[in-house]
């Protein structure tokens, strides 16, 4: 019995110190309410979850009846959603995770407008299809190690952009990625079909690009809109 209790802490001590303090010191920006018991149990949670104002800033875009948040992690992003949308379905496969999802959202009180659904996104969201008005996909990007001096590598995705481009289009047109800031333009146009409009947006917080959001259907209907021909092969 002792021992497993020492097992568990050194586990949870282990968990800890893998924890970037870059991460750690950026945790108010990651949620305003932090100190209010807010729970990342593991490293990704930590590096993949959006800053709050980013979160914030996406979800009022994507202002809507009913949305899927594919990806949801500790719930940083549908916690904005559920602040902007009747109702949140938010998916996510590690129970762990999904649990803090639940745990966070109710801290910002609004646990009670998302639907926390455990399992694999790509079989889940079928089900949906026609029956939601967005979807939101903040796919794993390989780690946080993804920066090599040039554009993001695509093949250290789990998955293929087009194939996440198709697997959103399939539930609804209106579609919101969150990509790796350093993506190239020319890539991310080469993974969404032909002639349908998207735009790219460059999210920054306190003056540095931390991500890119590529929205898709009725939610690039905002300012100006991208093409692959318009866009220049820049990253932020
Ligand atoms: P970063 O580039 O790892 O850190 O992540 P930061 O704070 O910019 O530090 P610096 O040393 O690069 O200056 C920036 C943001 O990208 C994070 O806050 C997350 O929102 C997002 N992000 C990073 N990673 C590695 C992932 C990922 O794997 N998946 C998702 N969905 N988002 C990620």
């Amino acid at each position: 019995m002792r021992r497993k209790r020492r097992e568990r802490k050194k586990k949870k001590k282990i968990r800890q110190e893998e924890i970037h303090p870059k991460y750690i010191a950026q945790r108010f920006r990651l949620f305003s309410k932090y100190d209010q018991g807010i729970s990342l149990s593991d490293h990704e949670s930590w590096y993949s979850v959006l800053p709050e104002k980013i979160a914030s800033h996406v979800a009022s875009r994507c202002s809507c009846d009913v949305i899927v948040d594919a990806f949801a992690g500790a719930g940083g992003s549908c916690i904005q959603f559920a602040t902007t949308c009747k109702y949140v379905i938010a998916i996510e496969n590690v129970n762990s995770r999904l649990m803090d999802a639940k745990h966070n959202a109710e801290i910002y009180n609004v646990a009670h407008k998302i639907d926390f659904i455990l399992g694999d996104a790509f079989q889940i969201v079928r089900s949906f299809t026609g029956k939601v008005d967005a979807i939101f996909v903040a796919p794993p990007w390989g780690g946080p190690n993804y920066e090599n001096g040039g554009f993001f590598d695509f093949g250290r995705f789990q998955y293929q952009l087009g194939d996440l481009v198709d697997f959103a289009l399939q539930v609804t047109p209106n579609v919101a990625i969150s990509l790796p800031r350093t993506s190239s333009p020319r890539e991310i146009a080469s993974a969404v079909p032909q002639g349908q409009t998207f735009q790219v947006e460059y999210n920054y917080l306190n003056a540095k690009c931390k991500t890119i959001t590529v929205y898709l259907g009725n939610l690039a209907h905002h300012g100006e809109n991208a093409s692959a021909d318009a866009l220049s092969n820049t990253a932020c």
